[in-house]
């Protein structure tokens, strides 16, 4: 399907990607679509998570919102990391209070065998959400995003959320050719999934891997940067800015710029000088206010929210964002308040 807009290049959020001179610094927010908004929790009410996901007409309200209330630089399409598992055929849910819960999960070689590709069709609601809200945001760049491989392998493997990955790394560990084979499946499966945002116009899309940090430099490097390389690479001729993010990736944070992307998310425990030593010039970074920061007096979160300004000017390119994703509980006044102090900064 071709391609049926430009990318913003003019845009701050595009422009600071591409290490070019902003007018201002760009600010979006992980999570800003959904929790935390009123707004949200109306729409939403009595509509299953993974329901609202393939319905464009609650996907267009929701991301718009934010942009909205916040008058956020960009804006991230609602869905899940889920969503391309669940439309290859995965049976899975995403349980309110919980996150996604897989019926079956992947343990051993016929699981993996019967997990197939993802086909454009499969994904016709993501398409036509994309489309609906280009026109929408006029000005403001859309980002599209996936779960990267290890982080949806760690769900397949373990059937829901996990604080030790202990049967993930089992399996990497202990069937180092399964993993393979299932990671290099996913990377497919995660590719096709950003190549029909892309191909519906989004500006950016941002690679989450939310969990990488529970690995070593070195097994990161083995068994999960070929995977998540693939997917950076395939999308490299598509021309949209690639973000790479994932929590506690201090040690991993030059390996994952070397995965391809143009910027590197970085959480809230590393500053963003340190983290532009270890990525290198060539990338811009992405963050990194600690989100429980913002529970805090507004005195600590505007003195914050300035040494995270003052750390990311010695990044090539900074992209204003929390550490990780908003919490439901924030009040969204200190977002919106938190916006208007970064752009005008
Ligand atoms: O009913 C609800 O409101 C459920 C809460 C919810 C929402 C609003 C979930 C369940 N997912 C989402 C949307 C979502 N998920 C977005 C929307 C756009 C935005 O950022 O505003 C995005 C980008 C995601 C991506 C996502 N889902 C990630 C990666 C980002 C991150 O936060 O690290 C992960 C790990 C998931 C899995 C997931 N889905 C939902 C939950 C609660 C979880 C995490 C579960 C866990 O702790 O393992």
């Amino acid at each position: 399907m071709s391609r049926v807009t430009t990318i913003l290049e003019d845009s701050a959020f595009v422009r600071a990607c591409r290490r070019r001179p902003v007018p201002h610094t760009p600010v979006w927010f992980m999570r800003q679509a959904g929790r935390s908004l009123p707004e949200y929790r109306k729409i939403r009410a009595g509509v299953g998570m993974l329901e609202s996901c393939r319905r464009p007409d609650l996907v267009t309200e929701i991301t718009l919102q934010p942009v909205r209330r916040h008058g956020v630089d960009a804006a991230i399409l609602f869905s899940d990391i889920v969503v391309p598992l669940a439309a290859a055929g995965v049976d899975l849910d995403i349980v309110a209070g919980t996150g996604p819960v897989v019926a079956e999960p992947i343990r051993t070689a016929a699981d993996v065998a019967r997990l197939r590709p993802l086909a454009a069709g499969d994904v016709g609601y993501v398409d036509e959400a994309v489309r609906l809200l280009v026109p929408e945001l006029g000005p403001i760049p859309l980002i599209g995003f996936a779960g990267a491989p290890f982080t949806l392998a760690s769900y397949l493997i373990e059937g829901g959320p996990s604080r030790t990955y202990l049967k993930t790394k089992a399996m990497m560990y202990g069937e180092p050719e399964l993993w393979h084979a299932l990671l290099a499946k996913l990377a497919d499966i995660t590719l096709a999934f950003l190549r029909v945002q892309v191909g519906a116009g989004v500006s950016a899309v941002q690679l989450f891997d939310s969990w990488a940090g529970a690995l070593s430099e070195a097994d990161y490097r083995r068994y999960v940067l070929p995977h998540s390389a693939k997917v950076l690479g395939g999308l490299a001729g598509a021309g949209v800015p690639r973000i790479h993010f994932g929590v506690g990736t201090a040690v991993l944070l030059r390996a994952m710029g070397e995965a391809g992307a143009d910027v590197v998310g970085v959480d809230w425990r590393t500053p963003l000088d340190e983290a532009t030593t270890l990525i290198g010039a060539e990338k811009a970074v992405q963050g990194n206010l600690d989100p429980a920061i913002l529970f805090a007096p507004w005195e600590v979160v505007e003195r914050e929210a300035r040494r995270v300004l003052a750390e990311g000017k010695a990044a090539p390119g900074h992209v204003f964002n929390l550490g990780h994703g908003v919490m439901p509980e924030t009040d969204p006044d200190v977002l919106t308040r938190l916006v208007d102090l970064v752009r005008s900064a």
